[in-house]
């Protein structure tokens, strides 16, 4: 049983990867839960719009549109022509058959009175997600993501100005504006699903995917009883760096790190790892740089190629990180 820490397009992947490899096995002994993150949730349209989970279901169902790396294979894109023509600034791209999720989530919670855990296992199971993968919501309270950004009119030495949620951040301003710091509105107040600590709890071991540490993985450390519950398990879990060099794999976690005060690069990721992870793969190109100052985060560190493009690379990743846990045992 592994438990996996996901959020973003990067984790999807290797998600694909490992429930490819974990097919046709006794669920029992080999079942995946993907805990996900739900830090990009975000209300628009009197929608509730949960993109890291709704990527994760599409992917693991086999719907997911690969090239975009979000929304449905396929979709076509009218309600949004629509809404633009009815004179909505509509710059978030939900796709028609997209909507369908949407419509659905938000009816399901608000009168319905479901949680997002059971939402996100009704869509699961309408989509034919394998029944030993489970996707589960790291909470089912709202937590939001927000972006600080400096008033780029000011230059550098600018005051810190805007305050936006990262979807606005992100896709409405092309993740342009500097970054001053990022917080997790709501996240006081929320509590981890027993579903997800149930998962950390039962996993033989744990995986951290290679999403961004600040905005795909770091809302759900940030959530007290799921980092204790790592903390505990640190032994038996292994973070993947999304980092070569200093950049990215993809996505703008060189410029989240940078601004909550941490090196962007593998050595960094480690850093921000260090309580719940006891080992981290980064990618072999960071070997000479990263491997020294690692170890001395009392880590274990083991280096492959991190990149994923398509589904060949993520088998090997996946089955490079099953094999890891099992020797490591
Ligand atoms: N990303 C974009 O760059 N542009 C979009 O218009 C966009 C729409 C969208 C709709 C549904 C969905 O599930 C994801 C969507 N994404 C879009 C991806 C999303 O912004 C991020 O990649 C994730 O939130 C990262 O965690």
């Amino acid at each position: 049983l592994i438990a996996v820490i996901a959020g973003g397009t990067g984790s999807v992947k290797l998600v694909r990867g490992l429930a490819l490899l974990l097919e046709g096995k006794r669920p029992k002994e080999e079942g995946m839960s993907v805990i996900a993150n739900v830090g990009d949730n975000i209300w628009l349209y009197g929608l509730y719009i949960c993109p890291d989970i709704d990527t994760l279901v599409y992917g693991l169902a086999g719907i997911l549109d690969e090239k975009r790396g979000w929304g449905i294979r396929g979709d076509t894109f009218s309600f949004l022509d629509q809404m633009k023509r009815s004179g909505v600034d509509a710059w978030f791209g939900l796709g028609d058959r997209d909507l369908a999720t949407h419509v659905l989530r938000t009816e399901m919670m608000k009168r319905g009175g479901k949680s997002l855990t059971e939402v996100t296992a009704y869509f699961a199971e309408k989509f034919r997600v394998a029944a030993d993968s489970k996707v589960l919501p790291a909470t089912d309270s709202e937590v939001e993501t927000m972006i600080m950004t400096y008033d780029d009119n000011d230059g550098d030495a600018a005051v810190a100005a805007g305050e936006m949620h990262l979807q606005e951040f992100w896709v409405k301003n092309a993740g342009r504006p500097k970054v001053r710091g990022v917080r997790y509105r709501g996240i006081e107040q929320a509590q981890a699903t027993k579903q997800a600590l149930a998962a950390i709890k039962n996993a033989d071991r744990i995986i951290i995917a290679p999403g961004n540490p600040v905005s795909s993985i770091g809302p759900t450390l940030a959530l007290k009883d799921i980092k204790a519950a790592l903390a505990k398990r640190r032994a038996d879990v292994v973070a993947v760096s999304p980092m070569i060099g200093n950049a990215a794999v993809s996505g703008p976690a060189a410029k989240y790190l940078s601004a909550v005060g941490v090196q962007a690069s593998a050595a960094g990721v480690a850093e921000f790892y260090k309580e719940v992870a006891g080992s981290i793969v980064i990618d072999g190109r960071d070997r000479e740089v990263a491997s020294k100052t690692i170890k001395r985060l009392d880590m274990d560190v083991y280096e492959t190629n991190i990149t994923m493009q398509g589904r060949q690379d993520e088998v090997r990743l996946g089955r490079y990180l099953l094999l890891l846990l099992r020797k490591s045992r």
